[in-house]
C-alpha cells in the first residue's frame, strides 16, 4: 500500500503495477506518466538539433517510423545496412546530449524491473503517425548485454512480444501514454514489433505516438 492509499484509507489498487512478461522482461504501467512533460519538451529540443527522419533500409525501402537519437551513439539505417554511429549523418554533428536526468530515471526504471546497474549511453526516439509500424525484429546492434528501457507517449500502440525465434507465438500488449517496458537478461533478444498505429487524437501529443528506448550501446562509453 502506498502512503497515499494509507492516508485515504482505501484498499490498495487491484491493478498490479508491474506485469512480468517473461524472465527479465516486465511492463511498468504508467511509470513514465510524471516524466511526460519533461521528456516531450526534451524530444522537441533534440529534434531541433537532429531532426526526425525516415531512414532507408538495406532492401531499398523507407521506414514508416521517423527517428532521431541523443547520446553517445545513434541508430542509423541506409542502403549499407544498420548500425550505431557517433555522429548524425544528417548534420555531421555529434548527436545531442542524453539529458542526465533521463539517464538517472532509466537506471531507476531498470532497477524496478530487476536489472541493477543499468547506465544507458543512448536514447533512440521513434515518432509514429497513423499507419506507421515496426515489423518483428530483434534489437541486436548493441555491443553490450545491458537491458533496454522503453517508454511510450501519446496514442496507444499494440506491442507484439514474441520469442527468441521469429516463428514463436506472438502476444499483443497494448501500450498507453506513460507505459514503460523493460527487457534484458534471457529476454534481451526476443522478437518484438509495433502494429500499424491507429489514427486518433491524444490530448498531449495530438495525432502522434513517441517511443524512447534507452540503451547501452558501447561498453566503454564515458557517460
Ligand atoms: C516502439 N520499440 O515501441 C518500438 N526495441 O515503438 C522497439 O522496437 C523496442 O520498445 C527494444 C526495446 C524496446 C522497444
Ligand atoms: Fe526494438
Amino acid at each position: 500500500m502506498t502512503q497515499q492509499e494509507f492516508m485515504l484509507d482505501l484498499p490498495p489498487s487491484p491493478v498490479p503495477k508491474h506485469e512480468a512478461l517473461d524472465p527479465g522482461a516486465a511492463v511498468l504501467r504508467g511509470h513514465a506518466g510524471m516524466q511526460a512533460a519533461d521528456m516531450l519538451a526534451g524530444i522537441r529540443r533534440i529534434a531541433r538539433l537532429s531532426p526526425f527522419r525516415r531512414m532507408t533500409t538495406a532492401g531499398g525501402g523507407t521506414m514508416s517510423v521517423a527517428m532521431t537519437c541523443c547520446g553517445a551513439a545513434g541508430w542509423c539505417s541506409d542502403a549499407r545496412g544498420h548500425r550505431y554511429e557517433p555522429h548524425d549523418p544528417l548534420t555531421g554533428q555529434p548527436w545531442p546530449a542524453l539529458p542526465p536526468a533521463w539517464r538517472a530515471w532509466a537506471t531507476d526504471a531498470a532497477r524496478l524491473a530487476g536489472h541493477d546497474g543499468f547506465v544507458p549511453d543512448t536514447c533512440l526516439i521513434n515518432g509514429y503517425r497513423p499507419g506507421a509500424r515496426m515489423g518483428l525484429h530483434q534489437d541486436d546492434d548493441e555491443r553490450t548485454d545491458a537491458p533496454v528501457v522503453s517508454v511510450s507517449f501519446g496514442l496507444p500502440a499494440m506491442f507484439q512480444w514474441g520469442g527468441l525465434q521469429r516463428t514463436d507465438p506472438v502476444r499483443r500488449i497494448p501500450l498507453l501514454h506513460g507505459d514503460v517496458v523493460v527487457w534484458g537478461g534471457p529476454s534481451r533478444l526476443v522478437f518484438h514489433g509495433i502494429t500499424a498505429l491507429r489514427a486518433g487524437q491524444h490530448p498531449v501529443t495530438g495525432p502522434c505516438r513517441y517511443n524512447l528506448t534507452f540503451r547501452r550501446v558501447w561498453q566503454g562509453s564515458s557517460v
